[in-house]
């Protein structure tokens, strides 16, 4: 009977927690993981690092001209469903940059929206705008918007939509910034203001926001040394101001950058990151990961211990 009670404890054990199975994409370089819960299957929706090459990208930083979409039941067999969307199809982003940096998706309506960074081209201005494409189901294809939205500049882009229907943007441009979505969620409904509460010094990037039983937690990557250590912040409200509870996952001193997102899926909660596992030189060159992660029962966040392999 002891024995049975401690395989029963072992199996319960292993079915929550995530491991020995990282990185998750591995065909491919894969970063910044936006993860969501589409139906019954999760939805990964990463930036696609490459390597540049001399007139092919800036040699010795991040290169990106598309984006893949991969998608699971079970968060270990994954299907790539392709390109879908490249830089040479969005009329407003200059091709030469290779800068298809973080993106999101979200469901509204009907319709998947992609939210994407890249720099506009330079007779559209200088810098990163963020543009919306627009597909029928999760793994695209993505149709982009003639030009990005109007009134943002800046990088990874991540919408929640709160249980009133009313839709945030948020974004990176040194810190962390909110503006409200009008319903269409192509267009601002309000200015972007800097997200209050979170540390006045480091670069602050990457926001992800959900929430759970009323709290909203808005995770971020954040540089409090030399790399990218994931923290959360707190708040009653969407638009904050916000309070900072704890770390997420320490730095890493092998990849400068972190990024993360969280969904329940299952019954089970789940953070990805990215670390650069198959490319240990070079650290533009990331792999998606994903762990489990467990909430204490007065709604903090337990930090997540990476695996690997
Ligand atoms: O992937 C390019 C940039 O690196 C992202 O926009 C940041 O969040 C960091 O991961």
């Amino acid at each position: 009977r002891r024995q049975f009670l401690i395989f029963i404890v072992l199996v319960l054990f292993f079915a929550g927690n995530l491991s020995a199975q990282n990185p998750i994409i591995r065909d491919q370089f894969s970063a910044d993981p936006t993860a969501r819960v589409f139906g019954n299957r999760i939805y990964l929706y990463p930036s696609h690092d490459i390597i540049a090459k001399p007139g092919h990208g800036r040699v010795g930083w991040f290169c990106m001209e598309d984006y893949h979409v991969f998608s699971s039941a079970n968060l270990t067999d994954w299907h790539d469903n392709g390109i879908v969307l490249s830089q040479y199809n969005v009329p407003w982003v200059d091709s030469t940059s290779y800068s298809m940096w973080a993106p999101d998706c979200i469901f509204r309506n009907g319709k998947y929206y992609f939210y994407f960074p890249a720099q506009l081209k330079p007779s559209l201005g200088k810098g990163f705008g963020i543009g919306v494409a627009v597909a029928d189901k999760p793994n695209g294809p993505f149709v982009p918007q003639a030009k990005p939205i109007t009134g943002v500049h800046g990088i990874d882009p991540n919408v929640f939509i709160d249980k009133d229907g009313q839709a945030y943007l948020y974004f990176a441009q040194g810190n962390i910034y909110v503006a409200k979505l009008k319903s269409n969620m192509l267009e601002l409904a309000s200015e972007p203001k800097i997200v209050q509460g979170l540390p006045d010094k480091g670069l602050k990037e990457g926001p992800f926001l959900f929430e759970r039983k009323g709290t909203y937690y808005l995770t971020y990557p954040h540089v409090a040394d030399k790399t990218e250590q994931l923290e959360y912040a707190i708040s009653n409200n969407p638009m904050g101001p916000f309070k900072v509870i704890g770390l997420l996952m320490d730095a890493s001193k092998d990849c400068w950058t972190n990024h993360q997102s969280i969904i329940k899926y299952n019954g089970q909660w789940y953070l990805f990151y990215h670390h650069n596992d198959y490319s240990p030189h070079f650290d533009k060159a990331r792999s998606v990961r994903a762990d489990s992660l467990f909430f204490n029962n007065d709604g903090t966040i337990r930090k997540v211990i990476p695996t690997f392999r």
